[in-house]
């Protein structure tokens, strides 16, 4: 048999870094390469999101993936087994069609992105290849620039505050390495400015500080500018701040109106547009996520009329990673740019398409991990391989999200002079005017 030939594959239960079951799975080809994939899982889901199937009932909260590791191993591998693993698209097509449905129901989006992550991590390990270069050839250089987590929140921190993550983003440094140093300088800043408000520390599911004793959502905005300056930075300048309002958590669709329980507060779409447009002209806010809910068009409409010259506005839970979803955003102008998780629609090949669908159309990319992350380095090679510009991946801490840093960091060395880091040209060359 050629020895690019996928000859096993297999899968189990393992663990993600909020103690949830997830699926890991094994391909090994015919030469003996191997790959592994470990599929993450959020938990500020969409509602258009692939299925992730979970077996349900009262064993681990229900959580168990049983049934997915059983899809892999009674129908995903006896079909892919004899297949060539180099291509991706032939896999890929082969598990949809097997599934069938239009959100991967049948066998679980789960089960098919853990052999569709595999199949590619053994098919560069047969080419001897990093993946990245594997997947994206010699053009594959832009190192992307990293968006920070700092202080969790919503559903990451128990919804101690409403506002989900307050992240930073580097601007003024040449590389991948000084930038990430520099937001590390932050996170330190942030920890001394913690201690000082008498305010416990702890961490949320990215590694962000756990935001406890917040009376207000912006608090969390003078805390992160406070920490900036601490560290030594212009903030704006050399470090901007951006925001996942994650607020498809907190929106009420029958009175289209927004709520921050924290302080007690409801707001009409008008007015929780014009709250983020005053929290953009009073803090360094560079770029927002999810500033509408997943089924609020007209908000993000309206944010991006207000706010699309001058800040990424990201759709994540409103574009959940789906071509479709996407034209839709880019025809009607809503929002700027896209964030892109895998697991939200199920196969490498379908997230390559999102991604391309995305730049072809001047739209801003950003690849992101999940809330629940396991050490599987992969959205770091896609990111690489796509040139896509920007990675979400949580904070500085905790090694789910480092083990992705870290790689980033492994593979500008790598590429030396070839890397490309495009700093903040990556907004700045699409025409948004970050700099105010
Ligand atoms: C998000 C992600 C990552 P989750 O909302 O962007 O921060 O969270 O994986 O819980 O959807
Ligand atoms: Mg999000």
């Amino acid at each position: 048999m050629e020895e690019y030939v996928i000859k096993a594959v297999t899968a189990r239960q393992i663990y993600d870094s909020r103690a949830n079951p997830t699926v890991e799975v094994d391909v090994v080809l015919h030469d003996g390469s191997t790959g592994r994939g470990m599929v993450p899982s959020g938990a500020s889901t969409g509602i258009y999101e692939a299925l992730e199937l979970r077996d349900g009932g009262d064993h681990l909260g229900g959580k168990g993936v049983a049934t997915a590791v059983r899809n892999v191993r009674e129908t995903l591998a006896p079909a892919l087994i004899g297949m060539d693993a180099r291509d991706q698209k032939a896999i890929d097509a082969t598990m949809i069609a097997l599934d069938g449905t239009p959100t991967k129901s049948r066998l679980g989006a789960n089960a098919i992105l853990g052999c569709s992550m595999a199949t590619a991590w053994a098919a560069a390990a047969h080419r001897r290849m990093p993946l990245y270069a594997y997947l994206g050839g010699a053009m594959a250089t832009t190192i992307p620039v990293p968006m920070i987590q700092i202080i969790g929140g919503g559903a990451h921190a128990a919804h101690a505050i409403d506002v989900q993550d307050f992240l930073v983003i580097p601007l003024s440094a040449p590389t991948f390495a000084a930038g990430y140093e520099m937001v590390v300088n932050v996170y330190m800043a942030a920890k001394k400015v913690f201690e000082e408000k008498s305010k416990p520390l702890s961490v949320a599911d990215e590694g962000g500080f756990w935001p406890t004793g917040f009376t207000t959502n912006e608090e969390g905005l003078a805390l992160l500018t406070e920490s900036i300056v601490r560290a030594g930075y212009t903030p704006g300048k050399d470090i901007g701040i951006a925001l996942d309002i994650a607020s498809s958590e907190f929106y009420d669709e029958k009175t289209g109106t927004y709520r921050f329980s924290l302080e007690n507060r409801t707001f009409s779409r008008e007015e929780f547009v014009d709250l983020l447009v005053d929290w953009v002209d009073r803090y360094t806010i560079i770029s927002i996520e999810d500033g509408a809910s997943d089924v609020d068009w007209e908000g993000a409409r309206l944010l991006t009329e207000k706010l699309g010259d001058r800040v990424q506005l990201i759709g994540d839970d409103l574009f959940t990673t789906n071509v479709d979803r996407i034209r839709k955003g880019i025809d009607e102008h809503t929002y700027n740019s896209v964030l892109i998780k895998p697991n939200q629609i199920g196969t490498i090949t379908e997230t390559f398409e999102a991604i391309a669908v995305t730049k072809n159309n001047g739209f801003l990319p950003v690849i992101s991990a999940r809330s629940g992350e396991t050490e599987d380095a992969i959205i770091v090679h896609l990111a690489i391989a796509s040139n896509a510009g920007q990675l979400k991946v949580g904070s500085v801490a905790r090694s789910e999200r480092t083990a992705k840093w870290n790689e980033a960091i492994r593979i500008e060395e790598a590429l030396g002079d070839s890397a490309h880091y495009p700093s903040a040209k990556v907004f700045t060359d699409a025409g948004i005017r970050i700099f105010n």
